[in-house]
Parts: C-alpha cells; sequence; structure tokens
C-alpha cells in the first residue's frame, strides 16, 4: 500500500503528541521517593520539651523523612515538661487539621483523653521515644527495646562498682513512660544473682531540669555517704550527674552511668570521670516516627502486629505486638569509642 508523505506527518504529530501527555501524567503520578505514595501530609513533631539536643536531633530526622515523602513537619512543644501544656499543643494541632501528631509524652494516661479526641476530629497519633497510653495512638516508634536499654545501664554501672554497693537512680519526671519503663527492666536485671550485693536505695527525680536534677544528686550524696553509683536514664540528668560528682571530686568513688549524648558526657569521659554511658540516634528515631506517621495517615498502618511499612533509609519495619516498632540497639559509648561520635 502507497502512504503519501502529507498523510504521515499529522500521524507522527498525534502519536508524538500522546506519548508526551503520558509522559507528562506519568511524572506527576510518580510515587514519592521510596516508592510510597504521598499526599504531601501535616505533622505536628511535639517533643516532652523543646530546647535539648534528643529533640531538636528528633526533628532534623523528621524533616528528612518528610522531605523524602513529600510531606511537612512542624515542631514545637512546652519549654518544659509540662502535661497541661503539652495539651494545649495536642488541641491546637488538631484545631490546624494536622494529619498527624508525633508525640513523646510527658504523662501516658493525663493526655490520653486529649489524643483520642485528637484521632475522632481526623487527626492521627503515633507516639516516639515516651509512649502514651497505646488506646490514644496508633504506633509507637522507640529506639531500642525497653529492656535493652533497661539492662544495659545495669549491666555498665555493675562493672563500675564491681556489683557491691549502694547505688541510686535520678530519673527524669515521675510521669515519664520511657524512664518508668526502663527503671522496671533496671529491677529486672538487678535480680540475676551477680547483682545480689548491689543495693538500689533511692529513685530520685530531677524532672529533665538541669537545676533540679543538680540538687537531687547533691542530695543523694549527702543522704548516702556510702553512695558507689547513680544510674540517670535522662540526658539532661546524666551530665548534671557527673558534674557534681566532678565538683565533689568523688570521681572513681562514685560511679555515673545511664542515658546521654556522647557530646554532652565527652569531657566527662576524658577525664576519667564517667567510664561509660548509653543513647541512640534520636535523628534515626525521629525518622522512624516520622516514616511510620505517614504509613498511619495514609491508612497503610493500623497498628496491627506483623504489618509491614517502608522506613526508607532504615529498610523495611515490621510492626511488633503492642502496635511498636523499633530503631535498634542502644549504643554503649567509653573512652575507646566515643571520638567516633559527634551527636
Ligand atoms: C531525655 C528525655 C528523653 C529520653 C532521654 C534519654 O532527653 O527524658 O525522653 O529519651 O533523656
Amino acid at each position: 500500500m502507497q502512504v503519501s508523505k502529507r498523510a504521515v506527518i499529522p500521524v507522527l504529530l498525534v502519536l508524538v503528541t500522546v506519548a508526551l501527555v503520558a509522559a507528562a501524567q506519568a511524572r506527576t503520578e510518580a510515587p514519592a521517593a521510596h516508592g510510597v505514595a504521598s499526599k504531601g501530609y501535616k505533622f505536628f513533631l511535639l517533643p516532652k520539651f523543646v530546647g535539648i539536643d534528643p529533640f531538636t536531633q528528633s526533628n532534623q530526622g523528621a524533616q528528612q523523612a518528610a522531605k523524602q515523602l513529600g510531606d511537612t513537619v512542624k515542631y514545637g512543644g512546652p519549654s518544659k515538661p509540662d502535661v497541661g501544656q503539652q495539651i494545649q499543643f495536642i488541641n491546637n494541632a488538631v484545631q490546624q487539621r494536622y494529619d498527624a501528631i508525633i508525640i513523646s509524652g510527658n504523662d501516658p494516661n493525663a493526655l490520653a483523653p486529649a489524643l483520642k479526641k485528637a484521632a475522632r476530629r481526623g487527626t492521627k497519633v503515633v507516639s516516639f521515644d515516651a509512649d502514651v497510653a497505646p488506646t490514644a495512638r496508633t504506633i509507637f516508634a522507640r529506639p531500642a527495646s525497653a529492656q535493652s536499654i533497661g539492662a544495659v545501664e545495669v549491666v555498665e554501672l555493675g562493672k563500675q562498682m564491681r556489683y557491691t554497693g549502694q547505688f541510686a537512680i535520678l530519673s527524669a519526671t515521675p510521669t515519664s513512660s520511657n524512664q518508668n519503663t526502663w527503671i522496671g527492666f533496671m529491677k529486672k536485671e538487678l535480680k540475676k544473682p551477680r547483682y545480689k550485693r548491689m543495693k538500689l536505695v533511692k529513685i530520685a527525680y530531677g524532672n529533665d531540669d538541669p537545676t533540679k536534677s543538680t540538687e537531687e544528686a547533691q542530695a543523694l550524696l549527702t543522704a548516702y555517704p556510702k553512695l558507689k553509683g547513680i544510674i540517670s536514664p535522662t540526658s539532661v540528668g546524666l551530665p548534671a550527674a557527673a558534674r557534681v560528682v566532678q565538683q565533689q571530686r568523688k570521681c572513681g568513688k562514685v560511679n555515673i552511668t545511664g542515658l546521654g549524648g556522647p557530646n554532652q558526657m565527652r569531657a566527662f569521659v576524658k577525664k576519667g570521670c564517667v567510664k561509660s554511658f548509653a543513647l541512640w540516634s534520636f535523628v534515626d528515631l525521629g525518622y522512624l516516627a516520622t516514616r511510620a506517621a505517614d504509613a498511619v495517615a495514609s491508612g497503610r498502618l493500623t497498628g496491627v502486629a506483623g504489618q509491614k511499612f517502608d522506613a526508607g533509609r532504615l529498610g523495611k519495619k515490621t510492626v511488633e505486638p503492642g502496635g511498636i516498632v523499633t530503631t535498634g540497639q542502644p549504643i554503649v559509648f567509653n573512652r575507646k569509642n566515643i571520638d567516633k561520635y559527634h551527636f
């Protein structure tokens, strides 16, 4: 069959136009990075309080995840670990129609009514760092198992005080679910026979306030002159306790361990006043919580054990019983490895 040139050119033009339109459509419908379609959700990241490294770092991780997913994250919270202020932030986020609140709770139960109301109004809830009542959130993103975090602190203190003598715990606020759960696992670890000569004499609360933590550490040294150690499972309490021991020239006599950032603790470790302590990447934790929030907002994740979701650079994650997702394991820092870490 003979086809004239004049007939072929318009047909070609139509074909090229159709192909170009299809390609453009494919681009706009393409899934966001990491193969996850996103609608550009709005999240509110609400820490226990603002102004300390761990929470600032979780915001960095949250921003990384949001950027990859095409979502946005607004970071804000109380200036101190205050439940009432946190409730106001929750209510405001609901009024402003955020798709999800990502919260580190100051009190698991006191926050529950406001969070449940949020869910009823269409703002989903993901907790991170310090869980809220499980019925008031869909997913809890935690740094590591509570068992491993509690146990590691007792393991480290045990070695330091040669498994003998009195020790105390200097915690955050009495209603902090993360510290309370970790303390529960410390007590469990302490039941092992190797700790039978170690005695927990007091649990004090520095309320994640530097001044109150300092006063409580001083009070412990006064009340228990034979004290051989303090575990402070908070990034505010740990440097405060170390400073008090250093100022009272009791390094080596009173061993200090717990949870804190390598940057905060480096000088104490270099001086030999703190031998070891632990923590994890709060950047990763904020990143994981935000990836989870995206999956919850889209309905892909409902908190049922066994569900899987794409946690971007952290790989595929599976929801554990209780609606929990975990970043990894705690890192133990000491004189040998601390200079490898800069957070
Ligand atoms: C403080 C806070 C936070 C906790 C760390 C270890 O920054 O209490 O919730 O995870 O310490």
